[in-house]
């Protein structure tokens, strides 16, 4: 019998929310492996003495995804690979729309990316954050319209990135979406998916951390 998938992490949310979120929502049998962080200052010491090369990976990192023959790393690369895999029409693949699918994802990343980056870099988080998202918020907020999910009357893979992406930015200020009502109706409308619900209640679920350690701002 083939083995069940792994899914390697730290034991926080960051890079693989939205991963956990897919792969629980399309009810997929796999493992978790959470990694605790050693004590500082070298909190990456027992993934990396233990753990980080011996597993067969290209490019040995956090978080990675072992799928029978996939052995893989890099995160959204991951996430893409699972909502393909699995996602059994969440993925969107007709070749006419894919521009669109594309250039939301891209506009998600690019939120995200921005965000992490002034985490872990700047001690002007939300100078920064202020003088940057709102722009793409914004744009985004209308993309919405009238339909239900980001790309139109269907969920798809990219509402779970999205949800991630903005739940991040509120746990840093929880009125961040004022001015956003479409956003904040993402955000409840994704945590009423009856299977996002219920693993929200499970003990399987990780609330917080967001990010590890060596952030500056510790959410
Ligand atoms: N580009 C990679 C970056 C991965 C990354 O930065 N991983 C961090 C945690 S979010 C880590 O601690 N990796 C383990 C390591 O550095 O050995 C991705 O998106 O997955």
């Amino acid at each position: 019998m083939a083995e069940k998938p792994v899914l390697g992490y730290w034991n926080i949310r960051g890079y693989t929310q939205a991963t956990r979120f897919l792969l629980k929502y399309l009810k997929v049998d796999y493992e978790e492996k959470l990694y605790e962080f050693s004590p500082p200052p070298d909190y990456k010491k027992d993934w990396r003495e233990n753990h980080q090369f011996s597993l067969g990976l290209d490019f040995p990192n956090l978080p990675y995804w072992i799928d029978e023959d996939v052995k893989m790393t890099e995160s959204i690369p991951i996430f893409r690979e699972v909502a393909r895999k699995y996602g059994r029409g969440i993925f969107p693949n007709e070749e006419e729309t894919l521009w669109k699918v594309e250039m939301v994802e891209s506009l998600i990343l690019d939120i995200l990316r921005f965000f992490t980056y002034v985490l872990y870099r700047s001690d002007q988080l939300f100078e920064l954050i202020n003088e940057v998202q709102p722009e793409k918020f914004k744009v985004l907020e209308n993309f919405f319209g009238n339909n239900p999910w980001v790309l139109g009357s269907q969920l798809s893979y990219l509402d779970f990135l999205l949800y991630e992406v903005l739940y991040q930015h509120t746990v840093l200020k929880s009125d961040i979406f004022q001015n956003f009502p479409r956003l904040q109706e993402h955000i409840k409308n994704f945590e009423a998916i009856p299977e996002i619900s219920e693993y929200m209640k499970s003990s399987e679920f990780i609330a917080s951390p967001v990010y590890t350690p060596v952030a500056n701002y510790k959410i």
